[in-house]
């Protein structure tokens, strides 16, 4: 779908040219500009307020030298970025990701989408992300510590609980998580909310650690509630077994589901049994071993090397909760003939425009990432919240909330697609109604 409004397609082209090298960024600006043209040709006003031009253009990039040692005395020089996006509705919020793979063009595609994201939860939190191109992958505990503590001693000047509130992602977990928000408290000697998906006995909720997988399934199980389906009985591929695919299995099982594959970077197992989820926790919680150990223990699964190979993998629903760009425009249509009827993205733009395409094309349930995986970030801000009042909600409480913010963003997306002429389209249906609030904020606050 090419962009037709001449200010967008110029807009466009402007951004494409400012911001060279950067794929990532422009497929996920041109996402959104596209969902966005039933919105620029009735809203002038936002226009003129010079809102597109703004939304656009990150208010602040941090970019910074991460040197540490390893364990055999080495100094070892990473890079870490902060992208501190776009803060009209709060601080910036958005995770960190430590991966080989990240440069300033993913970050910037990552905290470009976590403004939408951020505002469909309703919560007052703007966005942001950050990260690093050091790899966790076969380091030891006191490597990672050394380098957490190095990017925090830098990190350190630029956040704060009401300026910049970073979190997990790829290779960010509970681990990291302490031996950065320990630094931060000793460099500040300050004992606040500065980082969420923090351990329970120093301010973390609960959830938390759930809250990505649990509100994709919740997400899903509304979409499929109105046109009279269900998770029940369905059979389920996730990618990935990380955070967000452990516990969207958990949940998809709880709700009557058969998951049946899952994967990691090398490799993906098929077990026709029903992935055994205690298994997997063990490996990628625990041992921090590759899925291919999977079928030690449960010689009636396969491993195939390759992780790309999982959509071939027959099923009804797919959740793709690995990374960006892993479901292809070939996957999609393999998918297709095997009986698909819905997708629901844990990862973040995990889902190229061709696949997209794709699914439209065919009236695919299809469940956009800013929208379905918005219950981390959701689920972050009512962390900041209880650190704010110095209280713990229980696990039922935040269940509950998690539950009412997804169907609320499951509707919200709905009814802004069928305002703007696009029923059923839940992409722009995000895109316009996470905008929308921002937008009007920013106009709200005039030029700054
Ligand atoms: P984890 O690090 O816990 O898990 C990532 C999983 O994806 C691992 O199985 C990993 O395999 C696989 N993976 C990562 N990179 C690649 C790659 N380049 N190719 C193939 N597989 C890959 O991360 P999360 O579960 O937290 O994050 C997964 C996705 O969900 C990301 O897109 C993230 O941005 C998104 N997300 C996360 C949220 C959260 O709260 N954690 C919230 C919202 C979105 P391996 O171990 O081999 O690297
Ligand atoms: O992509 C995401 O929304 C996250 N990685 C979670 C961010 C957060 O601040 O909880």
């Amino acid at each position: 779908m090419a962009i037709k409004n001449a200010y967008l397609k110029n807009l466009l082209e402007r951004v494409k040219k400012r911001n060279p090298g950067e794929p990532e960024f422009h497929q996920a600006v041109t996402e959104v500009l596209e969902s966005l043209e039933p919105v620029a040709e009735k809203r002038q006003d936002l226009i003129d307020a010079g809102v597109f031009e703004s939304i656009v253009e990150p208010e602040r990039i941090i970019k910074f030298r991460v040197p540490w040692v390893d364990d055999n005395g080495n100094v070892v020089v990473n890079r870490g970025f902060r992208v501190q996006f776009n803060s009209a509705l709060g601080p910036y919020k958005g995770g960190l990701r430590f991966h080989p793979s990240v440069y300033e063009g993913i970050v910037k595609f990552l905290g470009f989408e976590q403004i939408f994201k951020n505002s469909l939860t309703g919560e007052g939190i703007g966005g942001g992300k950050g990260g690093s191109d050091f790899d966790p992958k076969g380091k030891s505990d006191n490597e990672v510590m050394r380098f957490c503590q190095s990017f925090m001693t830098e990190l350190s000047k630029y956040v704060g609980a009401d300026t910049d509130v970073p979190a997990g992602d790829i290779g960010v977990g509970g681990r990291e998580i302490g031996y950065m928000f320990g630094q931060y408290k000793r460099l500040r000697n300050e004992f606040v909310g500065v980082l969420t998906g923090k351990g329970l006995q120093w301010g973390g909720s609960l959830v938390r650690t759930e809250a990505t997988g649990y509100g994709l399934c919740y997400y899903m199980e509304e979409a499929l509630r109105v046109t009279g389906d269900s998770f029940r009985g369905k059979t389920v591929v996730i990618s990935g077994s990380g955070n967000v695919a452990i516990y969207a299995a958990q949940k998809a099982t709880h709700l009557g589901a058969k998951v049946v594959a899952v994967s990691d970077s090398n490799g993906y197992v098929y077990d026709p049994d029903g992935i055994n989820l205690n298994t997997v926790k063990q490996l990628k919680e625990v041992e921090r071993k590759r899925i291919k150990e999977y079928t030690a223990k449960h010689p009636g699964a396969v491993y195939t090397e390759g992780c790309s190979g999982i959509w071939s993998v027959p099923c009804q629903i797919a959740l793709p909760c690995a990374t960006q760009n892993e479901l292809d425009g070939p996957a999609a249509e393999t998918l297709l003939k095997n009986g698909l009827i819905a997708v629901g993205e844990g990862a973040n733009m995990p889902s190229t425009p061709e696949a997209i395409e794709v699914f439209q094309r065919n009236s695919i349930i299809f469940g956009p990432a800013k929208a379905t995986n918005a219950g981390g970030v959701g689920i972050s801000a009512l962390e900041m919240t209880q650190n704010s009042q110095r209280a713990t909600w229980s696990f039922e409480v935040v269940d509950q909330k998690l539950k009412e913010m997804m169907v609320s963003i499951y509707h919200k997306s709905a009814e802004a697609a069928r305002e703007y002429g696009l029923a059923g389209n839940l992409v722009a249906g995000a895109n316009i109604a996470g905008f929308l609030k921002v937008a009007e904020t920013m106009k709200a606050y005039g030029v700054v």
